[in-house]
């Protein structure tokens, strides 16, 4: 009986601690840039918001005459995480055309169904399943990079624009009822362990 009251307890805390998730969507500003041949280019981001990641995607827009040249990554400066979401794929295809990078997306780069322009559409990261799901549980806050490095000699091109998209929580803050709910998940062991010790001390 105790024990089922203790996991009823423990099982509205629980409930209480968890916030629904929201959508996202933050554009980058620093955008209409030059992908200069064989360069690195970085553009940033900033993040307001100190809701906690369930799943990130990552909305890219590029013109360029060869994205085999390109390698392209997200980092969180705060956190330090970073995940490569294009490595060269495709060779002479010329474009990544509103391509949202999803690890939850049917198709990946390697798809032989694809035309010689990547997009639109929601793909795979290149560097593997779940890749995005790196991120699970960080803060939305502060600043993001997106770094496209042209690898190759000949050929160059231009960001149109990208966008951090996905659904997040809100920072757990104790309200009154899963505050009392922590007190009782507290007392309750101790009066249960009480009681047994009261007992085993009336029949010593
Ligand atoms: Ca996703
Ligand atoms: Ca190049």
């Amino acid at each position: 009986m105790q024990k089922a009251i203790i996991t009823a307890v423990g099982l509205l805390a629980v409930a209480a601690l968890h916030s629904p998730a929201t959508p996202f969507s933050f554009d980058s500003v620093d955008v209409q840039r030059q992908i200069a041949d064989n360069t690195t280019t970085v553009s940033i981001l900033d993040a307001t918001s100190s809701d906690l990641i369930n799943d990130l995607n990552v909305f890219v827009d590029l013109d360029h005459s060869w994205v085999g040249d390109l390698r392209i990554s997200i980092r969180h400066e705060n956190t330090g995480t970073e995940v490569v979401l294009f490595n060269r794929a495709g060779g002479f295809f010329q474009d990544i055309r509103k391509v949202t990078f999803d690890d939850q997306a049917s198709v990946s780069f390697t798809d032989p169904s694809l035309t010689p322009t990547f997009g639109p559409g929601s793909f795979r990261p290149q560097s593997g399943n779940l890749s995005l799901s790196s991120f699970d549980g960080e803060s939305l806050n502060g600043a993001w990079t997106l770094t496209i490095e042209d690898l190759e000699v000949g050929y160059n091109g231009r960001l149109r624009s990208w966008s951090l998209r996905g659904d997040a929580s809100a920072p757990s803050v104790p309200d009154a009822g899963s505050t009392l709910s922590l007190f009782l998940l507290g007392i309750l062991p101790c009066a249960v362990a009480g009681h047994f010790l009261r007992r085993a001390k009336r029949l010593s």
